[in-house]
């Protein structure tokens, strides 16, 4: 009997109640594959869409911790292992008030998606805390971080389960994190991606996601015929993806005029140029201030409690977080002219935003095809780290843009429609679907 999404979906909702990013990601690949599935059978006799919703092991732990004053602090950790078909666990941490069991199993679920499509060896998982490291000194951050480790580190490792970072977990985090494993396990290890170069990191890790989402955005264009040089940009988020989408469109001879965090964004006509780039990195990266001052600084407009998307520009490059577009916005960019959407962000457009890119026709890059360049490094990093050597730069970036450029073959393979528009949507959730499934098969029930 073949699949009606709607009954799938409502076994999905009841049996993971109130998790509603998981439903939306959810909904989102399973509307892709069931036509696929429909077309080979042998994937609903293998049961993979009731197995591929179902994570292989969850993990939620306490975390105390001692605050400054000398307070006893409680957060909550997770770990979800979503999928290990075809690698270990891999995925990043995230640390924010925000964070729940729901959206972990969202990210680890497009998770499991997006590193199939980077042709590596690796499964899918995410972790996290709702601990909120703003506003927190060096040292909470160090004590935070060490009590994390201390229950993280009994179910991870270098060949089961490799986390990396992710909203609020960068380098001073991964650090403090690799830190505590090492002492704990006497171990030194790649069990975590996103390392310092002098103790195991790859060089081009912390600049991949941004760098590839724009080498993403360049392969859809290319596919026209056009690309981003001379194309205007607004960018959301001011954190690791942004930036680093910034330098890249800087270096294709675009220009980005928009920077946003949680209080508002900033406009700049004139373009984010290397020095304003360099202003931001110190910002957001030592100074752990606000985008506000960016405004103060350079004397350009802020609109406080406000998203981008009103900005005139021909490409959109969400950075910031899941369900920043809604379906107005997506009108709005569309009617001010924007005719590409690269996610850099996770899940950053709602259903009905999708929709409208869809509708419209527009280039639309979605986050496990777009963003997927950090993982990717990722796993790169891993292998460096299983040869106990380091690639250069130039050799990172050049497998980074291959893997992108391959992955956007892929979403063209698999999601080209009869008028030639290619749906990058079903391209990306097919594409990253076919390795998975069949692993699943070849491996049994399991
Ligand atoms: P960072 O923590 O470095 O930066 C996050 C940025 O997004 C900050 O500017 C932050 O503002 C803003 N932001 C976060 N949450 C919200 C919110 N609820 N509302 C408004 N603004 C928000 O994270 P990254 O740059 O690493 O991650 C950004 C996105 O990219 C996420 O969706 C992440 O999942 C995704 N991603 C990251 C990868 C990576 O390698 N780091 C890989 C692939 C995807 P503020 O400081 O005010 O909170
Ligand atoms: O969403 C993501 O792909 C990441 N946060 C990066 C994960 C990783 O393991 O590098």
């Amino acid at each position: 009997m073949a699949y009606v999404l709607d009954d799938f979906m409502a076994k999905v909702v009841a049996k993971n109640a109130g998790e509603l990013e998981f439903h939306q990601a959810v909904h989102e690949v399973v509307e892709s594959v069931i036509p696929f599935i429909e077309e080979n059978p042998k994937y609903e006799h293998g049961r993979i869409l009731e197995r591929v919703v179902e994570p292989e092991r969850v993990l939620m732990f306490r975390v105390p911790w001692l605050d400054d004053t000398g307070d006893i602090q409680v957060n909550r950790g997770f770990r979800i292992e979503m999928n290990s078909a075809i690698g270990p666990y891999k995925g990043g941490l995230r640390f924010h008030p925000t964070v729940n069991l729901g959206i972990l199993k969202f990210l680890a679920f497009e998770q499991v998606f997006k590193n199939s499509l980077t042709t590596l060896p690796m499964g899918g998982g995410k972790g996290g805390s709702d601990f909120d490291p703003k506003g927190k000194s060096d040292n909470e951050v160090m004590k935070f971080c060490q009590s994390f480790m201390l229950e993280l580190s009994r179910h991870i490792g270098p060949n089961t389960d490799v986390p990396a970072g992710d909203i609020g977990v960068g380098g001073r985090e991964i650090g403090f994190l690799f830190g505590m494993y090492k002492r704990i396990r006497n171990e030194f290890t790649g069990v975590l991606t996103g390392k310092d170069l002098n103790w195991g990191g790859s060089l081009i890790r912390p600049e991949a996601t941004g760098y590839g989402t724009v080498y993403f955005a360049e392969n859809m264009l290319n596919f026209k015929g056009d690309s981003i040089k001379g194309k205007t940009c607004v960018v959301s988020g001011s954190g690791n993806v942004a930036q680093y989408t910034i330098e890249k469109v800087n270096d294709l001879g675009g220009k980005c005029v928009t920077l946003s965090d949680s209080g508002g964004y900033i406009y700049d006509p004139e373009g984010i140029d290397a020095e304003k780039l360099a202003y931001v990195m110190h910002l957001k990266n030592v100074k752990r201030g606000r985008i506000k001052e960016y405004a103060d600084k350079y004397g350009v407009e802020y609109f406080a409690g406000q998203r981008p998307w009103g900005v005139k520009c021909d490409v959109a490059f969400p950075s910031a977080t899941q369900n920043e577009i809604n379906e107005d916005k997506a009108k709005l960019l569309i009617a001010n002219g924007c005719f590409v959407v690269a996610e850099g962000a996770n899940m950053p457009s709602v259903p009905e935003a999708i929709e409208v890119y869809l509708k419209n026709k527009i280039l639309y890059g979605p986050a496990k095809a777009a963003n997927a360049g950090g993982v990717a490094v990722s796993g790169l990093e891993m292998s460096q780290n299983s040869l106990r050597l380091s690639w250069t730069r130039e050799e990172v970036d050049e497998r980074l843009f291959n893997i992108m450029k391959s992955i956007h073959e892929t979403c063209v393979k698999y999601g080209k429609e009869s008028d030639d528009y290619v749906n990058y949507v079903d391209g990306a959730n097919i594409g990253g679907f076919v390795k998975i499934a069949d692993s699943m098969l070849a491996q049994g029930v399991v």
